[in-house]
């Protein structure tokens, strides 16, 4: 608890330009909750080293996160908006706590399983303890709530089994988090592949609505979109590609699944993939806008970036310096 109101932590990696999944799924919920939370929204630039970065990509990509999360409509002198590796606490935590964390665990994580499928020729160990790493960064700031997509719920878990097990050998020293997922765009599917869920590192350039994508390109892309051949607009597990588009509209507009079944009756697949193309062009652009501003303003952005970076390690080393004692670590000679 600071200053009364409880305290929100969540993150995104660096590893390429945000999708409509990561906008839907993540950012936007983070925007609804700000007002009543403490929040530090972090850019996880230490993660995302866990596949192979391009420096400079990674350097680019981590700047324009930033960006977006303030694009977004997130105030950065409120939420704390910060780069992971600016606070070397994350990684010293995440050393301690790994020391908590059972293999069997981490081997049971389906990222973990999914990440070294897809890159076979680096499964390093920070892949394996990647969600070590994300337990400190949300036990650091005695996090109440976590907003994340659906896919980040096992992790969440873990976070919370390691921080129940220090607790019960030492103390109440962590805060327990809990998880939020918010119902609406909790999983926005690749408009390739509707099994699969759209990602910022999909390779297949159609397959994921970036949220810096030109109009012309979404409309293009939304009219690419793999559907089905029975030609009604319904929401059904039967037509995951038309139940995606579904989602989408409906996290755009605020409309629910009946009431898009209801406009779209009798009408073809395509009027309801520009209606859909055209809501996200709506719902995109004023971020789109402020974003092209802030990349004008270097140095109000590289104010924020410092400013932020001392809020998160002043918080962050309170908790760290708590768990080095409790640990037995020898205290600092001053
Ligand atoms: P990568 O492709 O590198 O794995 P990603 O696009 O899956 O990245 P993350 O950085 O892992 O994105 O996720 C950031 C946040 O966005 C998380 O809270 C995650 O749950 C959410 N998110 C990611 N993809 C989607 C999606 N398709 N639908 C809803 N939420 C999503
Ligand atoms: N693993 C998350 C990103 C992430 C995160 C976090 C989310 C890293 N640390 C802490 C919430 C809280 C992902 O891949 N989406």
């Amino acid at each position: 608890m600071l200053d009364g109101k409880q305290t929100i932590f969540s993150g995104m990696q660096a590893t390429g330009n945000l999708t409509l999944g990561n906008y839907l799924g993540a950012l936007n919920n983070w925007v609804s909750l700000a007002d009543s939370y403490n929040c530090f929204y972090c850019v996880v630039d230490e993660h995302a080293i866990t596949i192979r970065q391009d420096p400079a990509t990674l350097r680019a990509n981590a700047r324009k996160v930033l960006q977006l999360y303030i694009a977004a409509g997130l105030d950065p002198k409120k939420c704390c908006i910060y780069y992971q590796s600016h606070v070397p606490a994350h990684a010293e935590l995440s050393w301690i706590l790994g020391c908590f964390t059972y293999m069997g665990e981490l081997s049971r994580m389906t990222q973990f399983k999914d990440k070294a499928a897809k890159h076979a020729d680096n499964i390093n160990a920070g892949l394996f303890t990647y969600p070590v790493l994300m337990a400190a960064d949300i036990l650091l700031y005695q996090s109440d709530l976590v907003p994340v997509g659906v896919d980040q719920k096992q992790h969440l878990e873990l976070a919370r089994d390691v921080a129940i097990r220090f607790n019960n050998i030492y103390g109440d020293v962590f805060t327990i988090p809990e998880g939020y997922i918010a119902k609406s765009g909790a999983k926005i599917m690749s408009l390739q592949e509707p099994s699969k869920k759209m990602s910022k590192s999909d390779e297949n350039e159609n397959a994921s609505i970036y949220v810096l994508d030109a109009p012309d390109a979404i409309m293009r892309k939304f009219k690419r979109a793999v559907t089905d051949s029975v030609g009604v607009v319904r929401y059904s597990d039967e037509q995951p590609g038309i139940k995606n588009l579904i989602d989408i509209y409906c996290a755009c507009t605020g409309l629910l699944p009946e009431a898009v079944e209801k406009e779209f009756d009798g009408k073809g697949y395509g009027d309801f993939k520009s209606a859909v193309g055209e809501a996200v062009v709506a719902r995109l652009r004023p971020i789109q806008e402020r974003f092209a501003e802030l990349t004008k303003d270097k140095a109000y952005v590289d104010g924020i970036i410092k400013e932020n970076a001392e809020k998160a390690n002043y918080y962050a080393n309170k908790t760290l310096r708590k768990v080095q004692k409790k640990v037995g670590f020898p205290e600092r000679v001053r």
